[in-house]
């Protein structure tokens, strides 16, 4: 039933059922998967012998790009440059405080704690978005806790749309936004940002959104628009002028905003992360969403939050309220203290949210030269810790003659014979802009320096093997 022998047998049996990723006290790299098509087997023999239909705002909702690529990244035992997540230490106050939590004299800490998120971290959370967002932030009304931005995601689709209700989605975009619109009974409605000079090195600023075909999308059905600035994939970060446009649309048509700002502290070159919660008229109609994943490179902590005004937040707790109801205490204490520690440092280059993007710049500008060595065409990121490239002019044959995406099919290729794993870039737009991405494969580059120089080395190595 497994594909890697486990010891840690009687967990990993109760998680099969759903389709659990495990990590052993092994290297990073090596996860051990569950055969999650064993396990679907099973459970649809037993749907068919029952005949129990799933509900059905899950049609279509199977499956996903992280299943089906990490799962081959995992079969091949690829370097994996495609999931986001450091290969690095997180800062240690964090982990020590960790330990702190649990191993401490506040035994406390290891049971519920607060349902709409534990009160020193509220707090904490409050005081940085008073500053961030120029307003009072309250900790018990504006903010809310949850397990990652995922659920905040989710508990704001849920908690706002309604069957009939459309959604702006403005592409590349993080794929559960589809899903999430779906799942609440909402159709989502796309808008790409599209290169201005494709075939050529871009920066991601170059990608752009057509302000008329933007509001062509806006109509009597529409309830909410998604934005992700910083963005994953792109490294786009919107301008004030962009974010001031898409928020005079929204209030035009009276429309309110999920902001995922997950990577709003990884900015490089100068650029200003502009939050459009903060644009005259726009705190109340919008919902702006973040993860400590992100903020303190831990994302397998999976704890997020919403900030949003109280009319608006009343929605998104509830919807909380009734499915996870309260985050884990410990990690949520962590957090707080390291929040604390950084609130006391906004300013200093010792502030990790400053430290980190310090430390990742080289690392982009090393992954971009490696990839023009061998002949892509990288798209340099303004911000987030993705960089997309192009690869058409490589000319590689995959032999794949199916009709996915050209990017599709080389991911696969890649990590089928070069053991190197990446993320297609038209997985990140919809069925009919797919075409805009096809050319452009997604690396992540908040890895260790040696992690890189090998990804280099693979692609040098296929490299020189071509000229053979
Ligand atoms: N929003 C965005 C834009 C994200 O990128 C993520 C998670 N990162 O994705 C990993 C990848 O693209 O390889 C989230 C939300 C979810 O964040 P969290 O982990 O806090 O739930």
């Amino acid at each position: 039933m497994f594909k890697a022998v486990t010891s840690i047998a009687p967990a990993a049996s109760s998680c099969c059922r759903r389709g659990v990723l495990f990590r052993s006290s092994a290297p990073l790299t090596s996860f051990y998967q569950l055969n999650t098509s064993a396990c679907f087997s099973t459970t649809s023999q037993l749907m068919a012998s029952t005949e129990f239909k799933g509900a059905k705002r899950l049609e279509g909702n199977y499956g996903n790009v992280w299943v089906e690529y990490i799962a081959l990244t995992m079969k091949h035992n690829a370097l994996n440059l495609g999931q986001g997540f450091p290969d690095f230490a997180p800062p240690d106050y964090v982990t020590k405080a960790l330990v702190e939590a649990v191993t401490g004299p506040n035994v406390l800490l290891n049971q519920y704690t607060r349902g709409y998120g534990h009160p020193r971290l509220v707090n904490a959370i409050a005081k940085l978005f008073s500053k961030l967002h120029d307003r009072p932030v309250d900790p018990m009304t504006n903010v809310l806790v949850t397990a990652g931005a995922y659920e905040s995601l989710f508990c704001c689709f849920q908690g706002f749309i309604n069957p009939g209700d459309e959604v702006i989605i403005i592409e590349p975009f993080f794929d559960c936004y589809e899903p999430m619109t779906r799942a609440a009974g909402g159709t989502p409605v796309f808008v790409p940002l599209r290169p201005s000079k494709p075939g050529s090195l871009m920066t991601s600023a170059e990608w752009k959104l057509d302000p008329a075909e933007l509001e062509s999308k806006f109509s009597r059905k529409t309830k909410a628009l998604v934005i992700n600035t910083p963005n994953n994939p792109l490294g786009k970060v919107f301008t004030r002028e962009e974010l001031e446009m898409i928020a005079n649309l929204c209030k035009k048509y009276n429309v309110l905003v999920f902001a995922d700002e997950v990577y709003e502290w990884l900015l490089y070159d100068g650029h200003k992360h502009t939050r459009i919660a903060t644009l005259p008229g726009m705190w109340d109609r919008t919902l702006t969403i973040s993860s400590a994943g992100k903020t303190f490179s831990v994302t397998g902590w999976k704890l997020g939050w919403t900030v949003a005004p109280d009319h608006l937040m009343k929605h998104v707790s509830a919807f909380h309220q009734n499915c996870v109801y309260t985050c884990a205490t410990p990690i949520q204490e962590a957090a707080a203290v390291g929040f604390e520690l950084e609130l006391g440092r906004l300013d200093s280059p010792d502030c990790y949210f400053l430290e980190l993007p310090a430390m990742l710049q080289p690392k982009r500008d090393l992954l971009a030269a490696q990839l023009q060595e061998v002949g892509m065409l990288p798209v340099t990121p303004d911000g987030g810790y993705f960089m997309v490239a192009d690869f058409s002019h490589l000319g590689v044959e995959t032999g794949d003659d199916s009709d996915e995406p050209k990017d599709c099919k080389f991911v696969k290729w890649l990590i089928r014979e070069k053991k190197f794993a990446t993320i297609p870039t038209s997985a990140f737009y919809s069925k009919e802009h797919k075409s805009v991405a096809e050319n452009y494969i997604r690396f992540c580059f908040i890895k260790e320096d040696s992690t890189l120089r090998r990804a280099g080395d693979i692609l040098k190595e296929w490299k020189r093997s071509l000229k053979q």
